[in-house]
């Protein structure tokens, strides 16, 4: 925990305007600890204390959220649209601040490293935004599939090669190498305990690793995406439109299948991500197409067969890596994901398999709609 004095520190170290006037930390995040920044006389800012156990090289990433940023801004001002709105902004380090060395360094001025070795990044706050923990309507569902759609539109000709800010993060081979250690590791001592939980994940290992195949043999592209699209990373103005999309630090190369399927395991779910009432937990057909359309109104035209083809089959895969990635950090003993409660990474496993079940036995229904709206 950090004392106020130490965030006004921390702040002052970025290029604000204004006087300080409160620092207040906002939102569920699983990952980072996020504030919300008040000033008189300038606008609002978000401090982010981003993880470094998780994201091992911060400068890298941070380079990745400009480059990004910058790119779909240069997009929203062609479209004749609001730049400052439509997009992120990062803000840069107070020069007066900067070390020599953090000026030598790469990316130096769009982070602050404090004296317990912790990575601070700030943006700008857009007045008049809010986000949604559930997609309560269709029409909310559309507007946010829409805007992802937008979103990879607007990066389609990006060249630049981003860093990889998380090794192998949907790269389902890889998560069962990790998988494996941490069984033989069993850190917590829980896996006697988990053989039910164990063998959901051993009984679809072969069928997701052909998906993955495809990734990897070209069949299916590669493309710069989101990768944690779920529904708290949009940012929509008072109407309901979408204004731009947050939470950038795993943007990079992937396929565009899994902003597509992380969203569709976050919008349909009708219950919550750890429910501990599975009877509430379940995949909304409705939420499926109304996401999908608006989603393919922006991306219709664009994609290849192979990725139409398996829009249905993602939302199932995003799913079980979930299930697999909650699972796995309970058997670590909860080191990756922040817990509300000692058990609190076997509720939220539980909860994405029922939704996962679901899924599965609405498949064919899912393929179908996806079929016909991608006509
Ligand atoms: C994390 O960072 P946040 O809270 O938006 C996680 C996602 C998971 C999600 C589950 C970097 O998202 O991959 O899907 O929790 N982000 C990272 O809600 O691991
Ligand atoms: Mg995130």
């Amino acid at each position: 925990m950090y004392t106020d004095s130490e965030l006004s520190k921390i702040v002052s170290m970025f290029s604000t305007e204004g006087t300080v006037s409160g620092i207040k930390p906002l939102g569920p995040g699983f990952i980072n600890d996020t504030f919300i920044v008040s000033t008189e006389g300038g606008p609002r800012y978000i401090l982010q204390r981003k993880n470094h156990n998780i994201f091992p090289d911060v400068p890298g990433m941070m380079q990745n959220i400009l480059l990004v940023t910058e790119h779909i801004k240069k997009k929203v001002e062609q479209e004749g649209g609001d730049p400052m709105r439509e997009a992120m902004t990062v803000v840069r380090r107070n020069p007066a601040t900067l070390s020599g060395e953090e000026r030598e360094s790469r990316a130096g001025d769009l982070y602050y490293r404090d004296g317990n070795g912790n990575f601070w990044a700030m943006t700008l706050f857009i007045e008049g935004s809010m986000t949604y923990e559930k997609a309560d309507t269709p029409a909310l569902a559309y507007k946010g599939g829409k805007g992802i759609g937008k979103f990879q539109a607007q990066l389609s000709d990006f060249t630049t090669p981003l860093n990889e800010t998380i090794k192998g993060f949907h790269n389902i081979r890889w998560r069962f190498t990790q998988w494996d250690e941490a069984l033989a590791r069993n850190a917590a001592g829980r896996v006697a305990s988990l053989s039910e939980e164990i063998g959901w994940i051993e009984s679809r290992r072969k069928e997701m690793l052909d998906f993955w195949t495809l990734v990897e043999n070209g069949s299916i592209p590669t493309r710069v995406t989101h990768n944690d699209t779920k529904i708290s990373n949009i940012l929509f103005d008072k109407d309901g439109e979408v204004l731009c999309v947050i939470d950038l630090d795993t943007c990079m190369s992937s396929t565009s299948l899994n902003d597509f399927g992380d969203a569709i395991r976050s919008y349909t779910n009708t219950g919550a991500e750890d429910d501990r009432d599975l009877s509430k937990v379940s995949m909304s057909m409705e939420m499926f197409k109304a996401y999908t359309e608006g989603y393919l109104s922006e991306r219709k035209g664009n994609l290849t067969e192979s990725e139409l083809g398996h829009l249905a089959f993602s939302a199932r895969y995003i799913t079980y890596e979930q299930v697999l990635r909650f699972l796995m950090d309970y058997i670590d003993g909860d080191t990756y994901y922040k817990t509300a409660y000692p058990e609190h990474n076997l509720v939220r496993t539980h909860a994405q398999y029922r939704l996962l079940q679901s899924m599965e036995a609405q498949y064919e229904d899912m393929v179908r709609a996806v079929r016909e709206l991608g006509i």
